[in-house]
């Protein structure tokens, strides 16, 4: 007779599932057993530790569009998992967590791993349920599942050992109280009110300068939003989970907006007399225009998340696609294209003096803008690109460019620590064929990116192969965003006793690991060492030992945050290269204007 966690299994594949990313323990023996027997139908994806489980359930929905899964014990696996559920939850992604719990007969007691499962879970989750009953397991993952896909959000099944162990009752009694579902689901079309449709036609219509910000909301409408901007003479930019939306070589796209963001997303903010906002929640309003400045329409498949960034004059719910469809025929091509000739002009200008700054060599350490440059010339077609949160996440959104059908993700809202190399494994797991390619800082590599190399080791045959599978390791032995947050916005010099983290060989290690290791340390090597780390036809931990001085300043410092940065730096550690760098960096920008340097 089967077991309640063989049926689980078996439903979990019913619903399409092939992986599930997980760390064992005895408060999930039953499932484990069942996992042997269900013979990779679906399979068990060992990570190092149950988060970066999370976060491959995560990156698998992000790169798919399926329902992530993750799997974990009771007690201290299942707290192990949350991190990486919310950065589910705060992008938006479907992930479903089953963790187990102590049997049922000891619940209540202060049992060993004994945790308040459902309280602990209940924010992250949008579902929530324990499996008490072995009739009740079939309708509670079917439920986990639809919530999931509809909320787009988290849904966790608990599971107490005695109950996976129970005889499985794949249908439940014909009794009162029983109920029968099913497996199966539909994405409905969601379109938007007609008046407001024409409302936001007007508003468009009327604008002279029309700024465009897409998020990851518009990624399957690629085509309406290159038709819109095309139609309004406006520029696109594009937040970071949205980066995917369209490829950064379009005359018209801006680039990324924000902290992270371009001077030319900046300087269209700041002109436009309307704003077009379709599928984000960019939540930085100080680079939206200002209040009273533009008129706004907004598209967005949430009710919940409309009009809450910028105040606008039309609520668009709707799915992206279908409405800017709908929107096409009601608007007209504006005549005067001056404000687009404008944006495209400031958008060369952006890509001129982004490669003026990573052009730039300040003696013998590498500038870490110059190891995105150099790979973004050489980005293989299809390549799929992660990123954690660090420094290097600057440079993965300024000088990355994006050519159509590549892929890109990171923890846009949790804007957590160690999701990029877990993300990168779960992406090969989906994809084997595709290059894949991780931006990580040494900080989160020893927080977590180390011991994920044991896991690419524990896949090697698998993950190995003809496409590039790169982590690249920004080696500055310093947590330096936060290093640069405390100087621009508390005011703070460094701090060496929190900022600083040791000297680690990340290239020799990998080598321990019988991965593939190169470092890099000549700046004028980055380029052949991107070449060699391209073709090596295994998995690569690539290390560039970068210049920590180097501001990850955003398109124009902001007149506070300048004045701040500028006072601590007079008690910095590192106060002469961050002076000099820091002033280098600015005259570059404003190099056309100096003398010898005409403008282009
Ligand atoms: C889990 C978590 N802890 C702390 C932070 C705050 N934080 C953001 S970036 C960063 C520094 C990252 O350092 P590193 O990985 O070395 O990258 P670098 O900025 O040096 O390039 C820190 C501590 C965070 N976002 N997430
Ligand atoms: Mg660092």
């Amino acid at each position: 007779m089967t077991q309640v966690a063989d049926y689980v299994l078996q439903r979990l594949s019913e619903w399409g599932v092939q992986r599930v990313y997980g760390y064992p323990g005895d408060g999930i023996n039953g499932l484990l057993g069942a996992f042997d027997r269900a013979d990779g139908e679906p399979e068990f994806i060992q990570a190092r530790h149950e988060e970066m489980a999370a976060f491959m359930a995560c990156a698998h929905a992000k790169f798919t569009g399926e329902v992530g899964c993750c799997v974990a014990t009771s007690g201290p696996g299942a707290v192990h998992l949350l991190n990486g559920l919310y950065d589910a939850k705060l992008d938006h992604q479907p992930v479903v967590a089953v963790v187990g719990q102590q049997k049922r007969l000891s619940l209540g007691t202060h049992y060993q791993q004994e945790i308040a499962l459902d309280q602990l879970f209940a924010d992250v989750s949008e579902y929530c349920q324990m499996v008490v009953h072995p009739g009740q397991a079939r309708h509670v993952i079917d439920r986990a599942f639809k919530t999931a896909l509809t909320t787009r959000g988290v849904a966790t099944i608990i599971i107490p050992n005695d109950v996976q162990e129970e005889d499985a009752m794949s249908s439940p009694p014909r009794e009162h109280g029983s109920v029968f579902s099913s497996v199966g689901w539909s994405r409905p079309r969601v379109l938007p009110d007609h008046d407001e449709l024409r409302k936001a036609a007007d508003v468009l219509n009327a604008g002279d300068k029309v700024a465009m910000l897409v998020g990851q909301g518009a990624a399957n409408a690629e085509a309406e939003v290159m038709e819109v901007a095309e139609l309004l003479g406006a520029g696109v930019a594009k937040a970071l989970l949205g980066r995917e939306v369209l490829p950064d070589d379009l005359p018209y796209v801006t680039g990324p907006i924000g902290l992270l963001g371009s001077k030319a997303s900046d300087k269209m903010m700041q002109g436009c007399d309307t704003l077009l906002m379709v599928g984000s929640s960019f939540p930085y309003s100080e680079w939206l225009p200002e209040e009273g400045q533009a008129r706004g329409v907004e598209i967005d498949i949430d009710g919940r998340m409309i009009g809450i960034r910028y105040p606008m004059d039309a609520h668009l719910v709707g799915d992206s696609g279908e409405t800017l469809r709908a929107l096409i025929p009601l608007l007209q091509r504006k005549k005067d294209r001056g404000w687009r000739e404008k944006i495209e002009k400031d958008v060369r200008e952006w890509h001129d003096l982004a490669d003026r700054w990573a052009g730039e060599h300040f003696g013998k350490t590498i500038n870490p803008q110059a190891v995105a440059a150099e790979l973004s010339a050489r980005l293989p077609d299809d390549a799929i690109l992660t990123a954690d949160s660090g420094s290097g996440t600057n440079w993965w959104a300024r000088h990355l460019k994006l050519r159509e059908g590549m892929r890109a993700s990171l923890s846009g809202t949790l804007a957590t620590m160690g999701p990029g190399t877990p993300y990168a494994i779960a992406a090969r797991f989906a994809y084997p064929d595709r290059p894949v390619i991780a931006f990580v800082g040494d900080g989160a590599f020893q927080m977590n990116g180390m011991n994920e190399m044991i896991t690419v080791k524990r896949y090697l045959d698998r993950l190995s192969g003809p496409a590039p599978l790169v982590f690249c390791v920004f080696n500055n032995q310093d947590l330096n965003q936060v290093t640069w947050e405390q100087r621009a916005m508390a005011g703070d010099p460094k701090y060496p006793g929190s900022q600083d983290i040791p000297d680690v060989p990340y290239a020799a290690y990998a080598e321990l690991l019988g991965l593939k290791g190169i470092v890099c340390t000549d700046p004028k090597k980055v380029g052949s060492a991107w070449d060699e780390a391209l073709a090596v036809g295994r998995p690569v931990v690539l290390e560039f030992k970068v210049d920590a001085e180097i501001a990850p300043i955003p398109p124009h410092i902001m007149k506070e945050q300048g004045k701040k940065a500028g006072k601590a730096a007079l008690h910095d550690p590192q106060l002469a290269g961050i002076a000099t760098k820091g002033v280098r960096q600015k005259l570059t920008e404003y190099a056309e204007h100096l003398p010898g340097r005409g403008k282009k």
